[in-house]
């Protein structure tokens, strides 16, 4: 049935969700915005400055555009450097099974992510190139829920988006999915940030016979 699965990648593929706390709390707390992991778990699959405004809206001030770009940038240059320490070991459990089982069925596979640093994550990861097309924050004009990125992906493949599963750990992903007219599946990944262990246990779950 289907003929391409698209994967989100933060969240699906591997968690970078500790990483974004991290670098959001740095800037929060210079601000002094109160922010904490719950206020995090809202910015899932959301676009960079999206998220800002979701940290924003606990501001005790109005901050300028000017403003908001120099907060955007030195949250993403410490999220950058962070991510220096992404390993392949950070890919979780049951992912490459997945995509050896769907490649070996003739299911072609290629990411759709809101973020601009997908490539650079992919790389940390050793998976630059697993997928055959790599739709991101950078060919992107709108964000999920808009379906752009993955309608992109499915361009990319030559795939026809009724053709296309999409995999997301977001309400925002699947909204796109359905956007784009396109079957989806929700996955939810389990991290244990303080073991520094992962697992997306429902990727491993999939009821293979669906394709
Ligand atoms: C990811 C994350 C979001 C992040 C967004 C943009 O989306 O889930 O939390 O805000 O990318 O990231 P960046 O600042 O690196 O451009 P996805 O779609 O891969 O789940
Ligand atoms: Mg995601």
């Amino acid at each position: 049935k289907y003929e391409a699965v698209l994967f989100d990648l933060d969240g699906v593929i591997l968690s970078t969700d500790d990483f974004h706390y991290k670098a959001w709390k740095k800037l929060a707390d210079r601000e002094g915005i109160y922010f904490d992991r719950e206020i995090n778990e809202r910015l899932r699959g959301v676009s960079r400055m999206e998220s800002l405004a979701i940290i924003l809206e606990r501001a005790e001030k109005e901050y300028t555009e000017d403003e908001k770009i120099e907060m955007a940038t030195f949250k993403n240059d410490f999220y950058r450097e962070s991510l220096q320490d992404l390993t392949p070991d950070h890919v979780f459990e049951g992912v490459k099974d997945f995509l050896g089982f769907l490649t070996g069925n003739g299911i072609r596979i290629a990411i759709g992510s809101s973020s601009k640093n997908a490539k650079f994550i992919l790389k940390q990861i050793g998976m630059f190139d697993t997928f055959e097309a790599i739709s991101d924050g950078t060919n992107i004009e709108n964000s999920k829920p808009d379906p752009e990125v993955f309608l992109k992906a499915a361009e990319m493949l030559s795939v026809a988006p009724e053709k296309c599963l999409v995999v997301e750990d977001a309400e925002a992903g699947i909204d796109a999915a359905v956007a784009g007219n396109m079957d989806s599946l929700g996955v939810y990944a389990v991290c244990e940030y303080d073991k520094n262990t992962y697992s997306a246990r429902d990727i491993q779950s999939v009821d293979r016979s669906i394709f």
